[in-house]
């Protein structure tokens, strides 16, 4: 295009309004509106208002389909483009102006490099298009705990997502005063439309895609893609991959981990966070509902993805959920798997890449043991069930806010956080890790949960079902060195008198015709009152060679009719599987490389021995 042919948007300045009075952020929007040359700003409020009329522009555009009003009020269901399903690991880019503070999980480009290569992405990339400035709190707005960031973008499907996320909207400009902190963040759909050109339902660029961070400016720039975490500048990039930064360098944790508290039947309150890769159950898990046996308990729900952990004066750790609503996997969710959520479901909330049933409601595999006779599957085609084609995309999404859970703890919004007395590492394994293990001491935890293995899910692009090192469950979403990260956990465990006791738990064993081995869901009640009443100093184990273990009479198996010998089985530590399990855990330090701390030298020979001896 010619220099003189480009539409140039002016009077910006003049359509700043009154109450956006921080200069640095008005000069940072001028910039990027001048490189990215959208048609029109708009400084997005985070009103109901403004939330219905840009749903509304989405259902005239095509992007939103308003579901049945009287089967899912104030709902939308948005349809992908098959090319922009998940996050993209391999184009999400770290760019530390040191490789080494990347280290060997993270992709790095220089950050002079990647600046002049987003800078040509970037011209003119919103043309025909509006930016819109988001601002967005992770975390209450104005606590001392809270993160601000503004997102620029030119999706409308990502402001309505912000809202529900995040808590987003004009009172986060008075936090932000004339001169506050945030974290700039830049994002585009990368589909620029030419004068007269007619947009599609879902814009994306299917052959360019850049997640990219840069970790000393904290600064954020996605292009390309408008699904999720790629998109949704809050969650994965802000608050685990910057915010794991932000923790590195002043003395506090950002994981991916959900919270959770269980009151007993004498009304004592525990809380307890829990790590697991993308699409293996947290947002299940955080809503539990105690099943039969164990009458009088209950679990309430702080946040299904994400903590920020903090020591505490009391000489604990304290947790906050930086965000404000759900994102969580459709399929599988039902009123058996997880009522609460269903519950949660019922109304305002955005579906992405789920079917559409008959009478405009939405469907997904696993919602009911019977599909509809008919539906139109994610793609938007038609469906019958045996066509050979799964209805909804195995990481379709629904967004909703916190606030419609019915298992929503209290406490969830108080910016002093929850005091955890544990934390949990889980992930899917068909085989060799046991159903429950406790560590000895935090060292031997915090090896644990840095040599955790867990099969790749939809929620990835890419091989679904490949076991691979998740350190933490955090490997996507590190922001720096994954052996400074080690460094870091292990110091942390000696900045507090009392550490969380920390627990692995696999779920997903498989019995010898491959099906799951153990029930799963609310039945997880059993492993977690366990690790409660560990807490509370009142439940037996042995020890194994991985750590302290419940024996069958340890658990409460009211309610379930769950032999002693399929119990074995979950819990058996087989030699074979085990030789296996530890070249792998001795490949990923090998990658680590020379960052790698003794502590976990240490660790790694000792359980070698014990699992000889
Ligand atoms: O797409 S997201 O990154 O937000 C979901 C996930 O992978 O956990
Ligand atoms: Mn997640």
């Amino acid at each position: 295009m010619d220099q003189s042919e480009k539409p140039v948007f002016s009077g910006l300045r003049e359509s700043v309004p009154s109450h956006v009075r921080h200069a640095g952020l008005i000069d940072w929007v001028n910039s990027v509106v001048a490189l990215t040359r959208p048609a029109r700003v708009e400084w997005c409020d985070g009103s109901q208002e403004e939330y219905d009329r840009l749903c509304a522009e989405m259902v005239a555009a095509g992007t939103l389909q308003q579901l049945n009003a009287a089967k899912r009020p104030d709902s939308y269901l948005a349809l992908s483009d098959p090319s922009d399903v998940a996050r993209i690991e391999d184009r999400t880019f770290i760019c530390s102006d040191r490789e080494e503070d990347a280290g060997p999980t993270n992709n790095w480009v220089a950050p002079a490099t990647m600046r002049a290569t987003l800078n040509k992405l970037f011209d003119g990339c919103m043309s025909g298009r509006t930016l819109y400035v988001i601002p967005f709190s992770m975390g209450p707005l104005g606590s001392h705990i809270a993160h601000i960031g503004v997102e620029l973008s030119d999706s409308p499907y990502v402001v309505a997502s912000m809202r529900i996320m995040t808590r987003m909207g004009r009172a986060v400009y008075d936090v932000l005063g004339t001169d506050g902190t945030f974290v700039p963040c830049v994002h585009s759909v990368g589909a620029p439309l030419a004068p007269g050109q007619a947009d599609v339902p879902w814009p994306c660029n299917k052959d360019v895609k850049y997640i990219v961070h840069y970790p000393e400016s904290r600064e954020i720039w996605s292009f390309g893609s408008g699904y999720g975490g790629n998109a949704l500048l809050g969650k994965k990039c802000l608050a685990l991959r910057i915010a794991s930064v932000m923790g590195r360098d002043q003395g506090w944790l950002a994981e991916h981990m959900l919270i959770l508290g269980v009151t007993s039947p004498a009304g004592r309150k525990t809380y307890v966070a829990a790590a697991f890769p993308s699409a293996c159950g947290k947002t299940n898990f955080s809503m539990m509902i105690p099943p039969a046996g164990f009458e009088g308990w209950k679990v309430t729900t702080i946040g299904d993805d994400i903590a920020w952990i903090k020591p505490h004066d009391d000489g604990k750790f304290y947790a906050i959920n930086p965000e404000a609503g759900y994102f969580g996997v459709a399929p599988g969710t039902s009123y058996e798997s997880n009522p609460n959520c269903m519950e949660t479901i019922k109304r305002s909330t955005i579906f992405t890449n789920v079917a559409r049933t008959d009478d405009g409601d939405v469907w997904w595999e696993g919602m009911t043991s019977e599909p509809p006779a008919h539906l139109i599957d994610w793609q938007g085609n038609s469906w019958t069930p045996g066509c050979g084609r799964k209805a909804a995309h195995p990481n379709a999404r629904f967004t909703v806010a916190a606030m419609r859970c019915p298992s929503l703890d209290p406490e969830w919004d108080n910016p002093e956080g929850v005091p955890l007395s544990a934390m949990i590492f889980g992930a899917r394994r068909a085989d060799t890790v046991p159903l429950v293990v406790e560590a000895p001491t935090w060292e031997d935890g915090v090896y644990m949960a840095a040599t955790m293995g867990s099969e790749t899910t939809a929620a990835i692009v890419g091989e679904v079902g490949i076991v691979r090192r998740d350190p933490m469950a955090m490997l996507p979403f590190c922001g720096y060195h994954v052996g400074d990260y080690f460094r870091h956990w292990l110091a942390m465990g000696k900045v507090v008198s009392q550490p969380p006791r920390i627990f692995n738990v696999n779920w997903f064993r498989k019995d010898e015709n491959g099906k799951f081995a153990w029930p799963g869901f609310g039945q997880n009640m059993r492993v977690l009152k366990w690790v409660v009443d560990r807490c509370e100093g009142h439940a037996d184990g042995v020890e194994t060679p991985l750590g302290i273990s419940p024996r069958y009479a340890d658990l409460n198996w009211q309610g379930l009719n769950f032999s002693e010998l399929r119990f074995d089985g979950v819990m058996r530590i087989e030699g074979s599987t085990w030789n296996k399990e530890l070249m792998s855990h001795d490949e990923l330090f090998k990658k680590v490389g020379a960052k790698l701390p003794e502590a976990l030298k240490a660790q790694r020979k000792s359980l070698g021995q014990r699992l000889a001896g």
